[in-house]
């Protein structure tokens, strides 16, 4: 029996099984009813399976790769901070433009006013640049509307992405991202709307799966993340954190506690936290974009992260405050160049490792008989080559449950 799609004279780095990339070079892949029917090295292919197949790629020796897999952005936003950027290096920090009521809260200020179909026009420029790059799975965070109603208009607009897109989109709301201005020093009024307004309504309505808090200084505390984590678990939602960022806050136990499937950024993660990710399922999401932009000199400890076994995943954190970015091949640069990574960690970090921090791992990031369809392909000679450029795109095309992606 033949496939519906076959692709041949390629090489594949499957980040399973063997190897760092798990290569089979001069591979095949077959591909029926979306998924992935067969792959092996080209030689094992039976003749059946070549001359029946409805439709044969042929690669002229270029590589394929799982999808790439960014779980972590907050890529519905409007305006750029362009202005905060200037004042940054003029001097100022991030800390000190989000007390004075900038930062987060400029963009909150955008995205109030931002008609949905403005909102939705401005977003789909950037999911399109990151498909041009071969990201197939996105998670998109809310946080930047802080009422019901605005971080309902942006959970949908994440929602129509995913629709008129080859794109799917894992919708996270992150009502405890900032202190909106009119709950200005009632922080615990403005928990207790999250908890008892805006959780019970996005999960009644289905618009997100995961509930994410910012647990810093300039945010939210341990104790008012431990509600948020409590509402969610109670209306049956995951959980995960941006945990570590600016300081040792501690958020990366607590989420462990509720089960997350990840804490992201931990640059400040202390010895007491990278033993409870050790014994954990939950993965350490390592974004360098906002560490580079930023200008933050405090690494996080990628040599302990490894040593402990806890999965690493990577991801742009395309934002527009403090990394503004849509090219997963840069942040894999940096990665490797910042953090130290190796270019196959990196690439996992966006396949099979983020496949893990937003649960998807039994469908997504790895090329396996079962899994779905999602490629990228990519001219190049090497699979370093998509950590070793720098502001590059050798993307061919991607693939999209097994259909080519126009
Ligand atoms: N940490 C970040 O890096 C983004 N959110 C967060 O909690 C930045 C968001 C922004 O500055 O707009
Ligand atoms: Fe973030």
């Amino acid at each position: 029996m033949g496939f519906d799609s076959l692709l041949l004279d390629c090489h594949l780095a499957t980040m399973a099984g063997d190897g760092a990339y798990g290569e089979i070079r001069d591979g095949a892949l077959g591909v029926r009813d979306g998924r992935i029917a067969w792959l092996g090295p080209a030689s094992e292919l039976t003749q059946d399976a070549l001359e029946n197949s409805a439709q044969v790629l042929r690669l002229n020796g270029v590589w394929v790769t799982p999808g790439l897999i960014d779980c972590h952005t907050h890529l519905v936003y409007a305006d750029s901070r362009a202005g905060e950027f200037e004042m940054r290096l003029n001097g100022a920090s991030y800390a000190e433009i989000a007390r004075a009521g900038g930062g987060i809260l400029n963009t909150v200020k955008a995205v109030r006013e931002a008609s949905p179909d403005e909102l939705y026009v401005q977003s789909l420029k950037r999911a399109r640049q990151m498909m041009l790059f071969g990201v197939t799975t996105l998670e998109i965070k809310s946080g930047y509307g802080l009422d019901l109603d605005n971080e309902l208009k942006m959970l949908r607009v994440a929602r129509r992405l995913g629709e008129s897109l080859a794109l799917k989109v894992c919708p996270t709301f992150l009502g405890a991202h900032a202190l909106p201005p009119e709950y200005r020093d009632r922080p615990d009024d403005y928990i207790s709307l999250v908890c008892s307004e805006m959780i019970p309504r996005i999960a009644e309505l289905g618009l997100a799966d995961t509930v994410d808090a910012f647990c810093e200084h300039i945010a939210f505390s341990r104790e008012q993340t431990r509600r948020v984590f409590e509402a969610a678990r109670a209306k049956g939602l995951k959980v995960k954190l941006h945990a570590e960022q600016l300081s040792d806050q501690k958020g990366a136990i607590l989420a462990i506690e509720f089960g997350a499937l990840s804490c992201d950024h931990l640059e400040y993660i202390g010895r007491d936290g990278i033993e409870a990710l050790a014994g954990a399922k939950t993965v350490a999401v390592l974004l360098p974009g906002a560490f580079y932009f930023l200008g933050e000199t405090q690494k996080p400890p990628v040599r302990a992260l490894r040593d402990a076994g806890v999965p690493i995943a990577i991801s742009t954190d395309c934002n527009p405050g403090s990394s503004p970015c849509t090219s997963p091949l840069l942040i894999m640069n940096m990665a490797c160049v910042l953090f130290g990574l190796t270019p196959a960690e990196a690439l996992a970090g966006f396949t099979s490792n983020a496949a893990k921090a937003l649960g998807l791992q039994d469908e997504l990031g790895t090329l396996e008989v079962g899994k779905k369809a999602d490629m990228a392909i990519w001219d190049i000679t090497a699979p370093a080559e998509l950590s070793y450029g720098m502001g590059h795109n050798p993307c061919q095309m991607a693939l999209k449950h097994g259909v080519v992606r126009g």
